[in-house]
């Protein structure tokens, strides 16, 4: 290993850069010395216990989804109540529909199923749709993951506009 062939990014991280050329300018070179080897060995397990290297959920504005449903009968987005997906614990979803003209429609029922078609299950819980939150919102109670991976979740619409079904497929990791 020397300083050519030596790229920290693709082991630590862009954001350790600084630290890195920090620590070889310190040690004059980057050649693999006992006492450069230790200084790596103390900085991976600082970084080890850092908190940034803890599973952190994503940014609220990230996790929203939107799609169109199967008839093209409403845009359809969907968004965990309180920004962030808790493993394991019950919390809300928020979905909400707008119709082609852009106008936010209120549902008369709407019914939500899923689950992950790669292991073979459902989902752990029965959500359910419990109130109406105004301008095309509709809040869900119930929801319930499980594990991280692939889910798909299916809502089914019904509202003055028409019965239509809308399958999103969402990728959680913890
Ligand atoms: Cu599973």
């Amino acid at each position: 290993m020397d300083r050519t062939s030596f790229d920290p990014a693709n082991i630590i991280g862009q954001a350790h850069l600084n630290f890195l050329f920090q620590a070889s300018m310190l040690l004059n070179d980057f050649v693999p010395t006992p006492k450069n080897a230790l200084v790596l060995l103390i900085y991976a397990l600082l970084t080890a216990c850092s908190p940034q290297n803890e599973a952190q959920p994503e940014p609220s504005a990230e996790l929203k989804w939107q799609q169109d449903s199967q008839r093209g009968l409403y845009t359809v987005s969907i968004e965990p109540g309180n920004g962030r997906i808790p493993i394991g614990e019950f919390h809300e979803w928020v979905i909400s529909l707008q119709d082609n003209n852009g106008n936010p429609v209120t549902a008369s029922r709407i019914t939500m199923s899923g689950g992950m078609p790669s292991h073979g299950h459902g989902l752990p819980s029965q959500p359910e749709v419990t109130e109406h939150l105004g301008q095309g919102r509709h809040r869900i109670e119930g929801v319930r993951f499980n594990m991280a991976g692939s889910w798909v979740l299916d809502f089914r619409v019904m509202s003055p506009v028409g019965p239509d079904q809308v399958q999103f497929k969402i990728e959680l990791s913890f």
